[in-house]
């Protein structure tokens, strides 16, 4: 009988095991990443051993044994190098390699100038694996290659694919839509693999960069027109230049929504200042403004903000587009002589931040990094706002004025963790804990922007200031529309109370101004690039946006949602059905076969049809413009 000699354990699993444990270390010990739960400690576990695996595998396809080690060795080598590539990068920018990161020239000049003092002895270890692999599979071969006979390799094959599969439905779990909503680096990094995140990176990169080949600026002069038609129809308003030279401060107010302010919970007002501050003569408040975003969150009120363009409808465009060329409201300002700065007490990567910040030309980003953030003064996503702020009024006085300064609470957001010393008010009472919490962390925002206001009337940046709050989103999604309900005192939520949750506060408060009102015409964030370059006195001509200055009486009469419903002067328009804005009853359906008599009678079709078009236009054409990053094609210098 002839004895066939079979090795212990083959090379290739030898190698991804090796490689898996390694790279497990790594994170662990060479990244700083964070951990919340047991399932994401498994997820990081697992996630190494899965994707060598898959890699790995692959060389059972290989018949000749020498071509199968050759296969091996390289696999092993390239990934080592991988790994040892984002060690370096991390430490110089705490974050992972992007295709697109490689190729942005500053990143790229600020690594090679450190790149020596990045590099540590130590880490010539990274490639231990690689080398014992190397040698193994050069003076062992006869022992550990295999010849696999159609069953092995497909084994190998379903093995591999059961793996990832198993490894994406943790992940998945743990995190929804990790992969659409296209979250934090760090976030795909914990739940894929730094291998399979690099993957990712480059079918994303793929797929964006061929529509960006492919677009031309053909499009270019049909969008303009109908923007030319339907978007600048506004005359400079009364309000045109009633901020000129002034600093702009920005309060991006994490998950704070229209339907507290005003109202109380267990006979308490939620936002006591930020209800003074409505009937304050400096202050104009918008109460029917509209958040717009999508997937994005916080970062596509961001977006909206800075370019009056909307947000993807799939992942987040700071993520997907981070790379476009935009004519933000940060670039436009600075030909006028301000700085821009955000401060936000989070991780730069987050959102893409660090990368969208420079192609929307913003100057100063102070992330986590600036801020001392302690056990003590964090909750939840981190540092707390009151502290923010206080730590931040430095930053502040520190930029060259005028500036235009956005900071990002952070504290108000979801599952609105509170400290117990931190709370002022009860939490509601009903069977939703997100809503229940969500009115205790609200007035500490509220509190916490009052004690800024305080700060900024010392620093003495007050009187030459604008200050905007805005909500970002909303914080309380339809999954807690029975608590809704029983809180609005309303049978039910409809959809057309949905869209009408969908507003969100806007401040704009001038110190010195005198004249301030409460506006209820329909506006959304869509309308904070030209309405802040109104109020600073700028003209923009031919700017492509898609939004009007919110104080202009001549405006486009409706505001588009990420998913192509509206709330128009009259209509609201949700799920295919249009609404009465006024009463919220659906407006009748138009009879099947129209008779003379009914002929002229208004359907609910006809009603909302003309609007939804151009919604449709406008959502359709602002997604054009940043998939074929078409802005890189207008020239928007003003000849005199
Ligand atoms: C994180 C902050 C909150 O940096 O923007 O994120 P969100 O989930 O609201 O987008
Ligand atoms: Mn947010």
């Amino acid at each position: 009988m002839t004895k066939y000699k079979r090795p212990v354990m083959p090379l290739y699993i030898i190698a991804a095991l090796l490689f898996g444990l390694k790279t497990y270390i790594v994170y662990r010990f060479m990244f700083s990443i964070e951990l919340d739960n047991i399932m994401q400690e498994f997820i990081l576990l697992i996630n190494p051993f899965v994707s060598a695996f898959l890699i790995l595998a692959i060389s059972v396809w290989f018949n000749k044994t020498s071509r199968q080690m050759k296969f091996i060795r390289y696999a092993t080598f390239i990934a080592s190098f991988v790994i040892f590539a984002n060690v370096v990068f991390y430490r110089q920018f705490t974050d992972f390699i992007t295709i697109p990161q490689l190729f942005m020239g500053s990143n790229m000049s600020d690594l090679s100038s450190s790149i020596l003092t990045l590099i540590k002895p130590f880490d010539i270890l990274l490639f231990a694996d690689a080398a014992l692999i190397w040698y193994l599979s050069k003076k062992q071969e006869d022992k550990l290659a295999v010849d696999y006979q159609k069953s092995g390799k497909l084994f190998a094959l379903a093995l591999s694919m059961a793996l990832l599969a198993g490894n994406f439905f943790l992940a998945e779990m743990e995190r929804p839509q990790l992969f659409t909503r296209a979250f934090d680096r760090e976030y795909l990094v914990k739940n894929i693999g730094l291998l399979n995140y690099h993957v990712y990176d480059l079918v994303v990169h793929s797929k964006t960069e061929s529509q960006r080949v492919f677009a031309d600026g053909n499009e270019l002069p049909e969008i303009q027109e109908f923007i030319e038609e339907n978007v600048h129809v506004d005359e400079n308003s009364d309000m045109f230049g009633a901020a000129e030279g002034k600093n702009v401060i920005f309060i991006n107010a994490e998950s704070l929504q229209e339907f507290v302010i005003g109202n109380e919970v267990n006979g308490e007002e939620v936002t006591p200042f930020l209800n003074r501050l409505i009937d304050d003569e400096d202050t104009y408040y918008f109460d029917n403004f509209y958040e717009q975003t999508g997937q994005g969150n916080t970062s596509d009120s961001e977006f909206l903000v800075e370019n009056s363009l909307y947000p993807l409808s799939r992942g987040a465009v700071f993520f997907t587009h981070g790379g476009n060329a935009y004519h933000a409201l940060p670039e436009i300002i600075k030909e006028e002589g301000y700085t821009s700065a955000v401060l936000h007490a989070n991780n730069k990567s987050f959102w893409n931040r660090d990368g969208m910040y420079q192609s929307l030309g913003i100057d100063h980003f102070y992330g986590e990094e600036a801020y001392e953030v302690t056990e003590e003064n964090s909750i939840g996503w981190g540092l707390m706002d009151k502290p923010f702020f206080e730590q931040s009024i430095k930053y502040l006085q520190s930029l060259e004025q005028p500036f235009y300064a956005k900071f990002i609470t952070l504290t108000n957001h979801f599952p609105f963790e509170m400290k117990e010393e931190e709370r002022t008010i009860d939490p509601y009472d009903s069977n939703s804990n997100t809503l229940n919490n969500f009115f205790p962390a609200v007035r500490y925002m509220d509190e916490a922007i009052e004690d800024f206001f305080a700060q900024l009337k010392e620093s003495g940046l007050y009187e030459d200031s604008v200050i905007i709050i805005m909500g970002d989103h909303i914080g309380i999604s339809a999954n807690h529309n029975k608590a809704m309900s029983m809180y609005l005192d309303k049978e039910q939520i409809t959809p057309y109370d949905q869209v009408q949750l969908q507003r969100v506060p806007l401040f704009i408060h001038i110190p010195g101004d005198g004249n301030g009102e409460t506006i209820s015409e329909v506006t959304g964030q869509i309308d904070m690039k030209p309405t802040i370059l109104n109020l600073l006195g700028i003209e923009v001509e031919k700017d492509i946006i898609f939004g009007n200055d919110v104080f202009s009486e001549d405006r486009k009469g409706y505001i588009a949602l990420r998913n192509g419903d509206f709330i128009s002067d009259d209509y609201v328009s949700t799920m295919g059905i249009c609404y009465n804005r006024a009463t919220g009853e659906p407006i009748e359906v138009k009879p099947v076969e129209t008779t003379e008599e009914n002929e002229n009678q208004t359907s609910n079709e006809d009603a909302c049809a003309p609007i939804q078009e151009k919604v449709e236009t406008e959502l359709l054409y602002s997604d054009n413009l940043i998939y074929g990053d078409l802005f890189r094609f207008v020239d928007f210098k003003q000849e005199d």
